[in-house]
């Protein structure tokens, strides 16, 4: 089975004339400023994890209009469902970078303050569900979520985010089938950047990629650039008419790569050759947006210098604030989770208050 992959814009940044959906100005714009907040912090979170200052960092470096242009496609009121390189639909959807860094610290103001693994962020004032470390659970719970919304008569559709390395855990064959069966609003968008750490796509599977998996279990399924944002943002506005139209599921195979490491815990020069992500990195989604942006008048060198200069200063602002931001309290451990805190979880964290009388102060 073979498939196309759908694209529009090109490396140069030249827009197919096959193009004719709407899409603003003000929020191609918007696509591009929130692709660049994302990689600059990405990056900055890489430096400061080697430096000691937050213990893990994983960024999207390569992948951000996968994420973003996603956004840009649906509405506020869809859920998410995030893998870790998602930071761009929560910048998308207002969180700001001082958010942002406090959850990278794990302090007191993070909102989920400090369970999660850095990267594990998420929001239930922007309706996105926080990220969850083993890889593939949000696919049923997605799947789950949008059948609740189409019982409720709502016309809301859930989109959830994951890897190639995802499609090769039982979830997301669980998930993908429910949703079929129930025609459930979902959107599963599936980024193919080729590897799930240091183990390449051939490895995994042997179909020709993830799309034909769509098609095995009934549903719509598109293959699409994933650095293209016009490609995506249109794919995702498709796949959303799709879902509340009643149709069902639909499964969206974004052909993209990872270019930095899996995370600060990973080496990729052990795996894969630096020619090849050379080759990727002339099909940057921010490169061929920005060329295309400039070709049309909507942006000049003028504007770029200055996001950089002031999205760096507030990223270093905003990691200023969080370093002086105290940690959660140690309550924190046991709470939420219980309507009532049971007795034996009380006793431990007594016992932990006498053994370290100063552990709030650290
Ligand atoms: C169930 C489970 N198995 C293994 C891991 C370890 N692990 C973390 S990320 C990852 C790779 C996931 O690859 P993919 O889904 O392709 O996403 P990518 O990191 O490439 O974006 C693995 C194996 C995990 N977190 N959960």
């Amino acid at each position: 089975m073979k498939f196309e992959t759908i694209s529009y814009l090109d490396e140069n940044g030249h827009l197919s004339p096959s193009f004719s959906k709407e899409i603003s100005d003000k929020e191609l714009v918007k696509g591009y400023r929130t692709m660049v907040i994302t990689r600059l912090v990405d990056d900055r979170m890489i430096t400061i994890q080697r430096q000691g200052l937050i213990s893990f960092a994983l960024s999207s470096n390569g992948e951000e209009a996968c994420a973003v242009a996603s956004a840009a496609a649906l509405e506020f009121q869809d859920w998410m469902y995030p893998q870790y390189r998602e930071a761009g639909i929560m910048f998308w959807r207002g969180f700001t970078i001082q958010d942002y860094l406090h959850h990278m610290f794990s302090n007191a103001e993070d909102l989920t303050l400090g369970r999660q693994m850095p990267n594990h962020f998420g929001s239930r004032e922007l309706n996105i569900v926080p990220v969850s470390s083993p890889i593939g659970t949000k696919i049923p719970h997605a799947a789950g979520c949008a059948y609740a919304m189409k019982l409720q008569g709502e016309k809301s559709v859930a989109i959830c985010y994951f890897g190639d390395g995802a499609t090769s855990e039982g979830d997301f064959h669980v998930g993908l089938n429910f949703a079929a069966v129930r025609k459930a609003p979902v959107i599963f968008f599936c980024r193919n950047n080729g590897y799930a750490i240091s183990t390449p796509c051939f490895r995994q599977f042997a179909s020709e990629g993830i799309a034909p998996k769509g098609i095995g279990y009934g549903m719509t399924t598109f293959r699409v650039d994933g650095n293209d944002f016009f490609a995506v943002y249109d794919v995702v506005k498709q796949a959303r008419k799709h879902c509340v139209d009643g149709l069902g599921p639909v499964l969206i195979e974004a052909m993209t790569y990872r270019l930095g490491a899996h995370s600060t815990s990973d080496d990729p020069s052990l795996y894969r050759p630096e020619s090849e992500v050379k080759q990727w990195e002339k099909k940057c989604p921010i490169l061929r947006l920005r060329r295309y942006l400039i070709a049309q008048g909507l942006w000049d060198e003028k504007q770029e210098s200055s996001l950089l200069a002031s999205v760096s200063e507030e990223i270093t602002r905003a990691i200023a604030m969080a370093r002086k931001t105290s940690l959660p309290p140690l309550i924190s451990m046991i709470e939420h989770v219980y309507d009532e805190i049971p007795v034996s979880l009380r006793e431990q964290y007594e016992e932990i208050q006498s053994i370290y009388p100063n552990i709030e102060k650290h």
